[in-house]
């Protein structure tokens, strides 16, 4: 006889999966029993439900398949909560497996009974309560068909009462089906775009992480229109390399040149973008949009034309209808302006850079050995890191660095809470990327205060053998909220953090541990921490006071910024 639990473990190892995450607990101990004696699949028990399902969510990103995570009754289900609102903003499919009381208890405010169905109704593509061994299989191949299909997450709740059941004879190992490609936008409204571009004198392109699959098309419309093009931070690891054409990101982390790209365009391309700071995108300009979700069309900008479908197909469909623009006086700009920016960044890298904070900013420096410049210890990261790297980055400045100077290669790989923006996510992600090849290196840009947020799980790396590289930029602070405060012209309040020796925490917990306060003392800790073979945390005191300014500063965000350093400066000096 087969059990629900088997039946369910047994369908996902004819899937695919190799991992499932979670904490174990009563309802899901079937479960759990089911993982121990199926080979194919390895159980990663993590300290933090959050954890587990930011570490399923990210192999769900990197492999473009199901990753699997699990909570029991009650608190262990809702603590997945904010792991899979990450996964569902990515589009990863991921299922969740939760616990739940015994069927007669549900609706009868039990011990720890929450209405889960009800909880995840929002996060969820699908969601049910398993409550007979007949109709399981049934549920289960729904719940993944649609997770996989509309590239979300699915909640599948077992009572405590129905993992150990026996499912009818004869039951077949449940299926599951590969959703299909987006099929290319209608020729008509091509040759409409195909118009509008070719009316235009001057293109930018603005392209996403939709558009990765379509790189060489991509380059070519680049070319044939001698077109800039701006990078979502999500394209980065699809399009920053070997370009000719890129001009870095826009937002709040991005460079001016893509303010000059934007403004100074006739025509805006969006492709396979749902890039979200629409004070960010120009007005007054012809836009065109082509994205294979139809829902993402229009939704950040007025769009006069909108391309549905595949960003592959539409490109090559496109491409033949456009007239060249062999005039690269706008495309040059924008790439001079890059480069100079580009430039002027570099000297921010070099450990000889007199890094201390000057005048208004001198008395911030409460710790005297926080002088590390938070840019040159991603570029040491970026030099010393494998060509074929993962990189992760926690929300807050550490993403800022990241984004401005490490390089994507074409082999590596880039994931962030980049749109649900949540903190602690570098870490966990991390784990999920290492146990998918614990050869490749893997490599975690963590904000104290991000990492603080789920440390104990810095436990698992030791004790399930996965060998993260941990880079923590350790300025004492919750920065990004600090540089908000200043940037609307309130003073720095509750964001300071009483932080711990994060190498002698890592210590204690079995990771190699290194803590760096000089500049010229972090090329070697980098190097060596990537080079060995287990875990290793690197903590290094950096500087609060660096800021990050944005592309094209409004005159709100300046005035704010003198506001709050001169109101710190009177204040501190007794006004
Ligand atoms: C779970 C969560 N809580 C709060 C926030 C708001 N928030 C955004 S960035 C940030 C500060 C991050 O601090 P840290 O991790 O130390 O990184 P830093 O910006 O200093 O590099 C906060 C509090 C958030 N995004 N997510």
């Amino acid at each position: 006889m087969t059990t629900v639990a088997e039946l369910l473990i047994e369908g996902l190892a004819e899937h695919g999966v190799r991992s499932v995450w979670g904490v174990v607990g009563d309802a899901l101990n079937p479960v759990t029993d089911a993982i121990r004696r199926e080979e194919r699949i390895e159980w990663i028990g993590v300290r933090h439900e959050e954890a587990g399902a930011f570490a399923a969510g990210a192999q769900a990103q990197l492999t473009g398949r199901l990753g699997v995570c699990m909570g029991t009754v009650g608190p262990g289900a809702l603590h997945l909560l904010n792991g899979l609102y990450d996964a569902a903003k990515s589009h990863a499919p991921v299922l969740a497996i939760c616990g739940q009381v015994p069927r007669e208890e549900i609706g009868s405010d039990f011990f720890q009974e929450v209405d889960n169905d009800a909880v995840f109704a929002d996060v969820a593509v699908f969601r049910a309560t398993v409550t007979t061994a007949e109709q399981f299989p049934g549920l289960l191949e729904q719940a993944v068909n649609t997770a996989l299909a509309e590239q979300g997450v699915a909640v599948l709740s077992i009572p405590g009462d129905v993992g150990g059941l026996d499912v009818p004879k004869g039951t077949p190992t449940p299926r599951f089906v590969e959703p299909a490609t987006p099929p290319a936008p209608s020729p008509d409204s091509l040759r409409a775009a195909a118009a509008a571009i070719d009316a235009a004198d001057a293109v930018t392109l603005l392209v996403g992480q939709g558009a990765r699959h379509a790189r060489e098309e991509v380059l070519q419309l680049a070319e044939h229109l001698s077109a800039p093009m701006v990078l979502t931070l999500k394209a980065k690891e699809g399009f920053e390399d070997d370009n000719d054409f890129e001009i870095g990101q826009s937002g709040l982390i991005g460079n001016h040149a893509t303010a000059v790209a934007f403004e100074q365009c006739d025509a805006l391309v969006m492709l396979g973008t749902d890039f979200p700071y629409k004070d960010f995108l120009p007005s007054g300009k012809t836009v065109v949009q082509l994205d294979a979700r139809s829902a993402h069309v229009g939704r950040r900008t007025a769009v006069d034309h909108a391309l549905v479908g595949d960003t592959r197909l539409g490109l090559q469909q496109l491409l033949p209808l456009l007239a060249a623009k062999p005039d690269r006086g706008h495309l040059d700009k924008a790439r001079d302006s890059y480069a100079s920016w580009r430039e002027r960044q570099q000297h921010l890298t070099d450990p000889g850079y007199d890094s201390k904070p000057k005048g208004l900013l001198r008395r911030k420096v409460d710790n005297p050995d926080a002088r590390v410049r938070p840019e040159l210890l991603a570029a040491a990261v970026d030099r010393h890191a494998d060509a074929d790297a993962v990189f992760t980055s926690d929300t807050g400045m550490a993403t800022v660095w990241l984004s401005r100077f490490v390089r994507m290669t074409g082999t590596r790989r880039l994931l962030g809470s980049y749109n649900l923006g949540s903190m602690a996510n570098a870490m966990p992600q991390a784990l999920g990327a290492s146990a998918l090849d614990r050869d490749r290196q893997v490599v975690a840009f963590c904000g104290d205060g991000g990492l603080s947020m789920l440390l104990g799980d810095l436990i698992t790396a030791v004790s399930h053998d996965l060998p993260v590289k941990l880079v923590v930029f350790d300025n004492g602070r919750l920065g990004m909220v600090k540089l908000e405060m200043e940037q609307v012209g309130l003073p720095e309040y509750g964001t300071e953090l009483a932080n711990p020796d994060f190498a002698a925490v890592a210590r204690a917990i079995g990771l190699h541990g290194i803590r760096v306060s000089d500049p010229q003392d972090v090329d070697d800790a980098v190097r060596d921490a990537l080079a060995r073979p287990g875990p290793a945390l690197v903590d290094v005191l950096t500087n609060p006071d660096e800021v990050a300014v944005p592309p094209k500063p409004t005159p709100t965000q300046g005035w704010g910024f003198a506001i709050a350093k001169s109101r710190e400066f009177l204040e501190s000096h007794g006004a």
